[in-house]
């Protein structure tokens, strides 16, 4: 394990822009071993092959890393994620650009090292092709998980000008596996002029619930969450937090931006309700890109606080709060 204070340790903490960089200046491993007793390992998936229009997803992790803020207590919370869970950042998988399957295969290695050892992963994306890899591997102990989704786009084609490896497709393919129970997957935030008819059909023969945009804006994000954990239920589940969720006033570097999204507020109170509403066995925060006009590190920062907002939910339900 590397001790990102490194040179600063007498003092407690180093300046953000120094040293080595790591989530939140976590503590940094690759090494499997070095997980046991473990809460919480973010996992960084940089890759971008399979996107539909903008790329540049994956420079997300590292922007997202650079964007993360000092540890500290959580203001309305009343808890402190990173003093409250043990938390380390276990590097990113071993992505090989242009070959999108090994990429998948190295994401979910990294995933289920992680799993395995008993910790929830966190990952970074990357593109959204990467929640199939990701939730593969945490839902492997359990079968079928409930999922709980913040996006503009359902990502439930079967292809995307006929790839059926692509970040539209990831919620399709995990459905048809069994890996993700359909009647305790709930999508938040979907809006646009891309979905057709045949992807609503699909969704509703399975019992897919979805409150778009409208429904958000009309009854809030507070009710909708609520909604959402009560459809999840008990059992196993997985958030998935697309960025493209936010408009583009918030989130500029997206893939895929669409206005008339929610702000800032509505997604970071709703990624720590729903982390402190379900039974969570791992999180995505996708879709981030830095180099994007117009974004810098504004769409990173708000990723990154997103991940809090998550280890903040799972905190307050680890202490019963
Ligand atoms: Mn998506």
């Amino acid at each position: 394990m590397i001790d990102p204070l490194g040179r600063w340790a007498a003092h407690g903490y180093k300046p953000d822009y120094a040293g080595l960089l790591t989530y939140s200046g976590l503590p940094y491993t690759e090494d499997p071993a070095e997980l046991e007793g473990v809460d919480v390992a973010i996992v960084g998936a940089p890759t971008d092959d399979l996107v539909s229009e903008r790329p540049g997803a994956r420079y997300g992790p590292r922007a997202i890393r650079a964007a993360s803020s000092l540890a500290g207590p959580h203001l309305e919370a009343g808890v402190d994620a990173l003093e409250a869970l043990t938390v380390v950042d276990f590097g990113d998988a071993a992505v090989i650009p242009g070959d999108p399957v090994s990429t998948q295969s190295a994401i979910a290695a990294a995933v289920g090292d992680v799993v395995a050892a008993g910790a929830l992963p966190i990952v970074l994306g990357g593109d959204h092709s990467i929640a199939e890899p990701d939730v593969r591997a945490a839902a492997a102990p359990h079968g079928p998980v409930g999922l709980v989704q913040f996006d503009t786009h359902t990502d439930t084609w079967p292809d995307v000008l006929g790839a059926e490896l692509s970040h539209g497709t990831p919620m399709f393919r995990l459905v048809e596996a069994g890996i993700v129970d359909p009647e305790r997957y709930v999508q938040i935030g979907i809006r646009g002029y891309t979905h057709g008819e045949e992807v609503w059909a699909w969704q509703r023969e399975r019992g897919i619930v979805t409150h778009p945009m409208h429904e958000v804006r009309e009854r809030g994000i507070g009710a909708v969450v609520d909604d959402a954990i009560a459809r999840v239920g008990a059992g196993p589940a997985y958030l998935s937090v697309d960025v493209d969720v936010l408009d583009p006033a918030f989130a500029p570097g997206t893939g895929t931006p669409e206005p008339g999204g929610m702000t800032s507020l509505e997604l970071l109170a709703g990624c720590r309700g729903v982390a402190a509403g379900v039974e969570l066995i791992g999180a995505d925060v996708v879709e981030v890109l830095p180099e994007s006009v117009g974004s810098r590190d504004i769409t990173a920062q708000v990723a990154d606080r997103a991940v809090r907002e998550i280890l903040t939910g799972i905190a307050v339900r680890r202490s019963g709060k």
